[in-house]
């Protein structure tokens, strides 16, 4: 397999509303999307790097400087023998997950289609249809929030996932379950707790949350195990989870019960098969997380999440919980709580390239 060309786009994305959690809030998105070609065929990735590093250290400005000056260069022009091994010439760069990931995921979308399969056939997907929740940012107050539940609650999602920090938790959470009880929940903090909190923690117990995501430091494995040895609700790690090494350290400490897993933070499709696979041997439940994608983000995770091991809601919502309008057609809608996964070759929707070329507010391209 050869990557012949690569270009390498930012446009902006307004979010139909701010999103917030612990550490800050955000509406305006600087989306970076790759296009591969190779072997007549073209494919697409989404880098998901934040814009600023408060959920993982990179960032939009540093992803797009891996990606121009030492990732793409060293991968455009070579011959490798399938999406595995793409990233081997820049294997000495070490984390830049997510830049790394853009190159990668793009590579399993053009193996795909030269196969001429999707990418969730490619993958190891079974699935027709992923099972689907929403994530719901901190809202200003209570009132906001159960507004926000019921309207996603009877869009159909089949859990609803809220943002805590601390001073927006027990309380706000104990109202929520009175007013809904027979919604799943879980809640995602972002790591916005330390040990110290764990009797608030423990409030938690009694709202019978399908689990808290992330609660403590975002390499702070060893007091995720003592918390969890501490609560009954289960421990989903998120942030936590980078590495295949990550994920065997937190199995054997009892760091977590669950993992989101995105493909971007664990570097790409082929560890996030890896992590899947780890948890499925020990018949430990993954769901596959989201990162505000648009459309072409939400592809790839929609053929991840079809995986036999991802069997609880993904954060995998419509195109329009986030956007009055996606880039890619069809758009991603939820049907009966789920997601149908695109059958077409690769990632099997096509992405608006009029509309993303009129938006460029930058680009490069390999080799220029
Ligand atoms: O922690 O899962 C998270 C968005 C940005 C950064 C981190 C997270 C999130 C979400 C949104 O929860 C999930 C989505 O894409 O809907
Ligand atoms: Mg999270």
């Amino acid at each position: 397999m050869k990557i012949e060309r690569a270009v390498l786009r930012e446009i902006p994305l307004r979010l139909k509303e701010w999103f917030e959690i612990s550490s800050g809030g955000r509406q305006d998105r600087r989306v970076v999307l790759l296009t591969l070609y190779g072997e007549g065929h073209e494919a697409w990735s989404e880098c998901v790097a934040g814009e600023d590093p408060s959920y993982s250290s990179e960032t939009t400005d540093c992803a797009w400087q891996i990606l121009t000056e030492l990732v793409l260069p060293n991968v455009v022009g070579r011959d490798a023998g399938g999406p595995e091994d793409v990233l081997s010439p820049v294997s000495w760069i070490r984390g830049h997950r997510m830049a790394k990931a853009a190159v990668e995921m793009a590579a399993w979308d053009l193996a795909a289609r030269i196969d001429g399969v999707s990418l969730s056939r490619k993958l190891g997907g079974v699935r027709d249809r992923v099972p689907v929740g929403v994530s719901v940012g901190l809202q200003p107050t209570d009132d906001a929030l159960f507004e926000r539940v019921e309207e996603y609650v009877a869009a159909g999602y089949q859990r609803v996932k809220i943002k805590i920090k601390p001073g927006r938790d027990v309380s706000m959470l104990t109202g929520l379950r009175r007013r809904f009880p027979d919604v799943r929940f879980m809640a995602d903090a972002n790591s916005a707790y330390t040990l110290d909190d764990t009797p608030r923690l423990t409030e938690l117990d009694a709202l019978d949350l399908m689990m808290i995501e992330q609660p403590l430091g975002y390499d702070d494995l060893l007091d995720h195990a003592r918390l969890q040895a501490m609560i009954r609700t289960p421990v989903c790690l998120d942030e936590s989870i980078e590495s295949e090494g990550d994920l065997e350290l937190a199995l054997e400490l009892g760091s977590c019960r669950i993992v989101n897993i995105k493909p971007a933070r664990v570097g790409g499709f082929a560890t996030s098969r890896t992590l899947h696979d780890m948890m499925r041997a020990r018949k430990m439940p993954v769901w596959c997380g989201g990162m505000l994608e648009s459309g072409i983000g939400r592809a790839h995770n929609v053929a991840l999440a079809s995986l036999p091991g991802f069997t609880l809601p993904g954060d995998i919502s419509a195109s329009r919980r986030y956007w009055e309008r996606d880039i890619v057609d069809p758009e991603f809608e939820v049907a009966d709580g789920h997601i149908i996964v695109p059958r077409g070759p690769g990632i099997g929707v096509e992405p608006d390239r009029e509309r993303i070329e009129a938006l460029a507010v930058r680009q490069a391209s390999f080799p220029s």
